[in-house]
């Protein structure tokens, strides 16, 4: 893709200034930079056992954690895996591996063993930190595969299994004997999630020290911070950190702010009520899922929610309704959305109406682009570069964005043109007031409550069962999670007797929860274009018009 064919070419910025960004440094040195302001300030709560660690032990430990890592022979620019849910180790382990100039891929634990193995074989990571229920995913996947003590160590948190290690070996490492001498450039790579973007199969997400800072100081540096938060605020960490919505607007955000960050498990709404009370939490970063268990259930009514002054939701579409029924049970917080993509770096907008000196904002929008960053909205047909109140392609540019996604030039060059704008696939338009609208996505792209669930990736497997000869998977609407994933299959010539239930437990086996199919439809054939491309939007048409029984 090359710049927008357009005589005037429309560029949309934040309404606050532009601030100086100081992303020559590391991450790590970057968000622990005001320490000394807030050292015996509590920086991390572990939610199920109410254990602190003060921002000067946070530190600390991460040292030791980087010394550990480097011990276990890990040097600048190699991987190391975390696949845990979220804990204290997953802080240290991720900032650790930033002192050494290593990078995190961050992976998500109820993956299945197939879909760990993708992960590590393109990360090529070379260790992996985990709890001990989880190392059998990590064992015995076949010959092409890497192997634990051959290719890779294993880390438990918990009591380490046959062959893995305990936690101790990186927590317990003198800090002193760090390596001296690790000179790390802002273009180096510190975190590698994995996302399928616009198009395909999960990519490692390359994002360096430089995109990550600078997306971090959009949000919480200046004079006038973005999204503002106070050394006093509770900040809610339930959604995943392996997930970059939780990893920067929650944890990086926190840590540079000064803020303490609440880490809970999993999702079960009477700890989380029983915790937000208890911490008196006071921004609670959500995703339409949780709000509709917060806005919904009764028992919400008999608990004090009155400590929360902000809700941040991102991820996926929030309705109006929706935020409005959560708002009238705290009637005290502002609510807004942010919008964002891990290429992205991820924070694309953010809601005016957390800032500092707040300025209004609209229910239903994502909030302004973020600031020391430009904005455009192209038309994907012809390219042209639209003003406001047109639905287009929404395009970013800026510092923060990634680097490239991971050994696929090929895939780069498809998101990001020559110009430095990367393409989201995601159609919205600015309005008069420079609020952003998010009203469709054009890439295949489902989401599942916010998990991401790349099409290609089903329709391979799909492709892979002998009685199917052809497949796409499209999005469902779906009141509970957003979108889900449903099939259209074309049976092999003797396939004849394949079923609903076969299919569905054929895709069920081989991955997480939340790509499992949720209706299987048989056609004739897959429609496509003339260069054989799947037409998704007409499948799409199809089942909000009269789904094929
Ligand atoms: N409204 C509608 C939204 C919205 C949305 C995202 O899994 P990824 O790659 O990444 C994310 C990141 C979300 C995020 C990060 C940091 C942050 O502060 C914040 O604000 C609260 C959100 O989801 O999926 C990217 C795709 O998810 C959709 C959109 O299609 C985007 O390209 N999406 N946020 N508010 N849709």
């Amino acid at each position: 893709k090359t710049q927008a064919q357009s005589s005037q070419i429309h560029i949309f910025r934040s309404r606050l200034p532009d601030i100086p960004i100081p992303n020559q440094i590391p991450l790590h040195t970057y968000c622990f930079q005001n320490l000394a302001e807030y050292r015996d300030r509590t920086c991390l709560i572990v939610g199920s056992t109410g254990k602190t660690y003060s921002f000067a032990e946070t530190h600390l430990i991460c040292r030791k954690v980087a010394s550990g890592l480097a011990k276990l022979g890990v040097k600048k620019g190699d991987v190391i895996m975390t696949l845990f849910q979220n804990c204290p180790e997953f802080v240290f382990s991720f900032m650790g591996a930033s002192m050494i100039g290593a990078v995190t891929t961050t992976a998500n634990p109820f993956y299945t063993k197939a879909e760990i193995f993708k992960q590590m074989s393109a990360s090529k990571a070379k260790v992996v930190i985990t709890q001990s229920v989880y190392v059998d995913k990590l064992k015995d996947s076949g010959e092409e595969y890497p192997k634990i003590g051959e290719d890779f160590s294993v880390v438990t948190i918990d009591d380490p299994p046959e062959n893995c290690l305990h936690f101790s070996v990186l927590s317990e490492a003198d800090e002193e004997d760090m390596p001296a001498t690790v000179e790390i450039a802002p273009d180096d790579a510190v975190a590698l999630p994995f996302s399928s973007g616009t198009t395909g199969l999960p990519k490692g997400v390359v994002l360096t020290h430089k995109s990550l800072i600078t997306s971090v100081a959009q949000q919480v540096d200046g004079e006038n911070p973005n999204l503002y938060l106070k050394e006093d605020d509770v900040v809610l960490c339930v959604l995943p950190l392996f997930h970059i919505f939780s990893l920067n607007s929650v944890l990086l955000c926190s840590l540079r702010a000064g803020a303490a960050v609440l880490l809970m498990q999993k999702f079960e709404i009477k700890s989380l009520l029983e915790l937000i009370k208890k911490h008196r939490v006071s921004v609670a970063a959500v995703v339409p899922p949780l709000v509709l268990a917060l806005a919904k259930n009764p028992i919400v009514d008999s608990y004090d929610l009155s400590s929360i002054r902000v809700v941040l939701s991102g991820a996926a579409p929030l309705g109006k309704e929706l935020e409005e029924a959560l708002h009238q049970r705290v009637p005290q917080a502002i609510f807004g959305q942010g919008y964002g993509m891990t290429e992205a770096g991820p924070v694309l907008s953010m809601c005016p109406a957390f800032a500092k000196q707040a300025l209004p904002a609209k229910s239903g929008s994502c909030g302004s682009v973020v600031r020391n960053a430009e904005l455009m909205v192209v038309d994907p047909e012809t390219g042209c570069s639209l003003g406001r109140n047109q639905p287009g392609e929404i395009c970013i540019r800026g510092s923060q964005i990634m680097k490239e996604y991971l050994n696929d030039p090929a895939a780069t060059a498809r998101t990001i043109d020559v110009d430095g704008w990367l393409h989201t696939g995601d159609i919205g338009y600015v309005d008069d007031d420079d609020e952003v609208f998010i009203v469709d996505r054009v890439k295949e792209l489902i989401k599942f409550k916010g998990f991401q669930v790349p099409p290609a990736e089903l329709e391979a497997l799909l492709l892979s069962h002998p009685m199917i000869a052809d497949a796409a998977v499209v999005p469902q609407k779906d009141d509970a999670a957003g979108e889900v994933p449903v099939a259209f299959v074309v049976r092999s010539s003797d396939g004849f007797d394949l079923t609903e239930e076969a299919v569905k437990e054929f895709i069920a086996k081989q991955v997480v929860f939340y790509k499992k199919l949720h209706k299987v439809y048989f056609i004739h054939a897959i429609p496509k274009s003339a260069s054989g491309k799947i037409l998704r939007k007409e499948l799409r048409e199809k089942l909000q018009a009269a789904p094929p029984s």
